[in-house]
């Protein structure tokens, strides 16, 4: 109901009647009185007089659906959207609800996340309307082994948006990291439900640090991990920056489905990688490796050249990039 509520209010840019919304929407009087009481506790600034009715005056930046559709240019991805205020993980709550069926291209967004996560289990920080945590859920027809090639198209998204939006250039960390200034801003958790060869949903989980600040962050990680707004020294609009993420993610995710590779979006890729040419650890559940990165295959593997100048393929495992300071 608040969101029909809403809609009308941003349909009439001056004063519209509690009658006439009522008679619009089919409502009673005291419905419409409540809905605005629960846009104002959202921090919309809503003004009422008696005889005129009520007037949007100020929109805050939350990520409603409704905020970032005029922004919005896709065909598919978030056409189907959900907007939560609080969730324990998009990731977790888009499995749960993968298993009675979804619309391809759904969305799954929250303010605030209590149980984010990262990879193997770890915690993701997702503090209330700080950040962008999402979930983009597909059916993609292709093979499972290829779904690790999401996750870089998807790293290729956010760095163009946040690059259109913010002005900054960050850095993408192989495979699933982007980082600014040495910092982690973002990180991607790609996870799916396949049958041999047959992938059943894909589900790309994106968690962008936009306007923490450092005390937003655990001690632990604020040596390591840094927002935009930090960066920038600027709050940053996070409607306009999903939607822009939201409009790279569906243009490159539809070349990659039409052509099955990941050539319209590889040399961007490698533009923005920050292993490219690095001397590297690669550690993984089974191994631990150093090396060069040489370069990064058109199957998005990391090509490593190792001491006795042998040349091995990477396809998953966290990467440490050699510093001053050893490896970080
Ligand atoms: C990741 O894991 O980087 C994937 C993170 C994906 C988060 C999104 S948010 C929306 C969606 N729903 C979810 O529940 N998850 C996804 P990994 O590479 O394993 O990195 C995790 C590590 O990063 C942690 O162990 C911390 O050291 C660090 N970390 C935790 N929160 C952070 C944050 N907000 N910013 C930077 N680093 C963080």
């Amino acid at each position: 109901m608040k969101e029909k509520i809403l809609l009308e209010l941003k349909m009439h840019p001056d004063y519209i009647s509690g009658e006439e919304i009522s008679n619009r929407l089919q409502v009673s009087r005291t419905a419409i009185w409540k809905s605005i009481n629960q846009l104002k506790d959202m921090g919309y600034v809503i003004d009422s007089q008696t005889r005129k009715g009520y007037k949007l005056l100020e929109s805050p930046d939350i990520l409603l659906p409704l905020e970032m559709k005029k922004n919005l240019n896709t065909v598919f991805i978030g056409q189907s959207f959900q907007y939560l205020e609080q969730v324990d993980s998009t990731n977790l709550y888009a499995k749960r609800i993968a298993e009675d069926g979804f619309e391809n291209g759904t969305i799954i967004i929250a303010e605030e996340q209590l149980k984010g996560k990262g990879r193997l289990g770890r915690l993701w920080v997702s503090p209330k309307e700080k950040g962008i945590w999402m979930t983009i859920m597909l059916k993609p027809k292709i093979s499972p082994a290829d779904a690790a090639k999401v996750t870089l198209l998807a790293a290729c998204a956010v760095c163009k948006a946040i690059e259109e939006t913010c002005n900054v250039h960050p850095k993408i960390k192989w495979p699933n990291d982007i980082v600014l200034n040495g910092k982690k801003l973002c990180g991607i958790l790609t996870e799916m439900s396949a049958e041999q060869d047959e992938i059943i949903y894909l589900i790309v989980g994106i968690g962008i640090n936009v306007n923490l600040e450092l005390q937003d962050f655990p001690q632990e990680l604020q040596e390591i991990a840094t927002s935009l707004r930090i960066e920038t020294g600027n709050p940053v609009i996070r409607k306009d920056l999903a939607a822009a993420i939201i409009n790279y993610f569906e243009s490159y995710y539809k070349a990659f489905i039409e052509t099955g590779g990941i050539e319209s979006f590889i040399q961007e890729y490698k533009e923005k990688s920050a292993v490219l040419g690095r001397e590297v650890r690669v550690t993984s559940s089974s191994l631990q490796l150093t090396g060069t990165v040489v370069d990064i295959s058109n199957e998005g593997q990391l090509l490593l050249r190792l001491e006795d100048g042998s040349i091995k393929e990477i396809i998953s495992g966290e990467v440490s990039v050699r510093g001053m300071d050893g490896y970080i």
